[in-house]
C-alpha cells in the first residue's frame, strides 16, 4: 500500500490536556501549548508574506476535553477514533498530549491499519517499565506493556539514557534502538542515513516525541528530566532527515508549563509543530 499526500492535504493539531498517571503538570502545559500555538498561527495566517502564511489557514486545531481518571477507557477510544480518521482521511496529525500516555491509543490507530508502519520513539525513557510497584495500572511509563502489537508495526528508539529496562527485555518492544551513546559514537548524518534506510521498508512512519528526550539545559519544563539528553537541533536535524511522504502523524508530550518560567520550553514546542506543518505542506506540495 502506497500513501500518497493529496498536493496541499490539510493538518489536525489535536490537543489532549490530560496528565494523571505520569505527569500532573502536563494538563496545564497543553492549555498553554494549544494558546501559544494558536496565537502565533493565527499571526502567520493574517501576513501574506509569511511561509507559514497558507499552512495555517490549512491546520486545524482541536481541543479534547479535560478528562478525570475514571474517564480513561472513553479517552482511549476517543483518541484512537480521531488518530484513526485522519489516517483514513491522509491528514497530517499532529497530537499533543500532557503525558507519553498519548502515544497509547495513536500506536493502537497503527497496529490496526493494513500497512506496515514504524513508530520512531523519541524518548529518555524506554516505557515498558514492568516495575513492581507500577505493574497493574496503565501509566505513562508502561503503556507498551497495554500495546497489542502486530509484526508489521515497528518500534524504534531514538535517544534514550534508560536505567531500568533490562537489555534482554528491550527487544520484546523495539525493534531498534539507539541511546545516546550510540547516537554520540558516530557523525549524526551516518545515522539519519541508516534510520532513513530502515524506514524505505515500511509504508507510514511516525514521530513519537516524548520531550524528555531533549538535555533538560534546553527543556527543563518536562515530568521526568534525564541527564545527558539531545540537543534541540538534533533532534530537529533528525526529525528532517527522516521526514517523507510517508510521515503520516507526530506525538508530543510530557511538555509540564508550570516548570518552564521563561516560556522557553513552550517556545520550542510552538517552533517544532510549525516546523512539522511547514516540512508536511512542502513535501504534499511537490508530490
Ligand atoms: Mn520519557
Amino acid at each position: 500500500v502506497k500513501r500518497r499526500a493529496g498536493a496541499g492535504a490539510a493538518s489536525r493539531v489535536v490537543f489532549w490536556p490530560f496528565g494523571l498517571f505520569g505527569n500532573p503538570g502536563g494538563e496545564a502545559g497543553v492549555l498553554d501549548l494549544s494558546q501559544a500555538l494558536g496565537a502565533s498561527l493565527a499571526e502567520h495566517e493574517a501576513e501574506p508574506a509569511s511561509r507559514l502564511h497558507a499552512v495555517a489557514a490549512r491546520t486545524k486545531l482541536e481541543m479534547c476535553e479535560v478528562l478525570e481518571a475514571e474517564d480513561v477507557p472513553r479517552w482511549r477510544r476517543d483518541l484512537h477514533r480521531r488518530f484513526a480518521r485522519c489516517l483514513a482521511r491522509r491528514e497530517f496529525a499532529v497530537f499533543v498530549g500532557g503525558n507519553h500516555l498519548v502515544a497509547l491509543p495513536v500506536l493502537e490507530a497503527y497496529a490496526e491499519r493494513p500497512e506496515r508502519a514504524c513508530v520512531v520513539s523519541f524518548d529518555a525513557h524506554l516505557d515498558a517499565y514492568d516495575l513492581a510497584a507500577g505493574r497493574e495500572r496503565l501509566n505513562h511509563g508502561n503503556f507498551l506493556l497495554h500495546l497489542a502489537r502486530p509484526p508489521r508495526l515497528s518500534i524504534v528508539n531514538v535517544g534514550h539514557r534508560d536505567l531500568v529496562l533490562e537489555r534482554r527485555r528491550v527487544r520484546d518492544f523495539f525493534d531498534r534502538d539507539y541511546p545516546v551513546e550510540a547516537i554520540d559514537a558516530r557523525p549524526l548524518d551516518a545515522l539519519v542515513r541508516e534510520l532513513a534506510r530502515y524506514l524505505r521498508g515500511f509504508d507510514l512512519v511516525h514521530f513519537d516525541i516524548d520531550l524528555d528526550v531533549l538535555d533538560p539545559s534546553a527543556m527543563r519544563a518536562v515530568g521526568t528530566p534525564m541527564p545527558c539528553g539531545l540537543a534541540p537541533r538534533e533532534l530537529v536535524r533528525i526529525l528532517d532527515g527522516l521526514f517523507s511522504e510517508k510521515t503520516a502523524g507526530v506525538t508530543i508530550s510530557e511538555y509540564d508549563g508550570g516548570r518552564d518560567p521563561d516560556g522557553a520550553g513552550r517556545h520550542f514546542v510552538v517552533f517544532l509543530i510549525e516546523r512539522l506543518l511547514l516540512r508536511r505542506a512542502e513535501i504534499a506540495a511537490r508530490a
